[in-house]
């Protein structure tokens, strides 16, 4: 028996979890960007604070059935998916409890039974792999939708435009989300796109697009819901542009000086979390909603206890579990410089 259609409204006890996902995963991103700093995280780390409401907004606003993609920045959307906070950062310090043993990484989780395809390096990889998945649903004829998220950078792609043509074409139960956080690596969305509304390009593919508040989980959720039951009904794909900004800088690494500090100082002024807490303050005690962010920073300090009291994955450089036996191993992920 198939699950109830969401409504594009969250229930009071829908927004109270999404906002607790939400905290989450600042809590996560913060910590991340401290342990960086102090040289304890394998390479560069992309973190998402300041827009989890699309990761989270999004994921939540689905069945347990339907399945996601994302991209190299996707911790909001794991911990909207429900994967557990624990197992993520395990995987993330390459821990054997992580959920791929500790060989994925931070860009590449991934949890089948919780319908999380996975997170995706190739920028643009996240869109096929959702509209393929799609197909096949459409052929074996089951009530599920995916769901890709992508950034402004993979709107950009040449595989972006094929997936969406063929989507629309054949109404395949695809939500494409564009995370548009202003930039691609050091480059503003004015400098790859001759447009600056992306949804004018779904008239282009013959399928409807809509832009939302991106720091606004409640418009995210339902852009979400209703883009999903489009596609359940079988009216095909929807394109979302949520609208965001990237207000920590590419990776850990990134040096930073080609953000307008002005502009920053704007979007952090409309933090996520903030509008989802007033929000909230509508319709429920705000001391309630305190207890559930201390518990929810309480949970993830405890989740990264013990993840990283959890063991590293045994590894036999030469031995019949090497991906690639012959070839020299490289035991430390500053060799791959900056992760691009
Ligand atoms: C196919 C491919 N080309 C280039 C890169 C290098 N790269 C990594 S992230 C990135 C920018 C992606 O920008 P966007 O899609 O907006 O995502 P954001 O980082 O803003 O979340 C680039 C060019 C890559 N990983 N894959
Ligand atoms: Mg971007």
């Amino acid at each position: 028996m198939s699950d109830p259609m969401p409504s594009n409204r969250p229930s009071a006890d829908e927004h109270l979890d999404m906002h607790r996902r939400m905290v989450i995963t600042r809590c996560v991103e913060e910590r991340l960007g401290v342990l960086h700093k102090q040289g304890k995280t394998r390479g560069p780390i992309h973190r998402c604070d300041g827009q989890e409401a699309v990761g989270v907004g999004a994921t939540m606003a689905l069945e347990a059935r339907d399945v996601v993609t994302t991209t190299h920045r996707g911790h909001a959307v794991y911990i909207g998916k429900g994967l557990d906070p624990r197992r993520v950062i395990a995987e993330i310090f390459g821990r054997v409890t992580g959920y791929g043993g500790g060989r994925a990484g931070h860009m590449l989780v991934g949890s089948v039974e919780h319908g999380m395809i996975g997170g995706n390096a190739i920028v643009g990889g996240s869109i096929p792999a959702a509209t393929g998945m799609a197909l096949s649903f459409q052929i074996r004829r089951e009530d599920r939708v995916a769901l890709a998220v992508f950034g402004d950078g993979a709107a950009q792609t040449g595989i972006c435009h094929e997936s969406m043509n063929i989507a629309a074409l054949w109404r395949l139960p695809v939500i494409f989300l564009l995370e548009n956080n202003d930039y691609g690596l050091t480059v503003h969305r004015s400098e790859q796109s001759s447009v600056a509304d992306y949804t004018v390009r779904a008239a282009g593919y013959g399928m409807p697009g809509e832009a939302v508040d991106g720091n606004d989980v409640l418009a995210v959720y339902g852009a979400v819901a209703a883009a999903a039951q489009r596609a359940r009904r079988g009216d095909g794909p929807t394109l979302i542009e949520a609208r965001t900004y990237r207000v920590e800088g590419f990776s850990t690494s990134d040096m930073g000086g080609y953000q307008d500090p002005k502009e920053v100082a704007l979007w952090k002024a409309r933090d996520p979390i903030v509008v989802s807490r007033t929000q909230l303050a509508e319709s429920i005690d705000p001391a309630r909603v305190e207890r559930l962010e201390t518990a929810a920073e309480e949970e993830t300090a405890a989740a990264f206890e013990a993840a990283l009291a959890d063991p590293l994955p045994e590894f036999e450089p030469h031995g019949p579990s090497a991906p690639y036996a012959t070839a020299p191993v490289h035991a430390d992920a500053a060799d791959f410089g900056e992760g691009r």
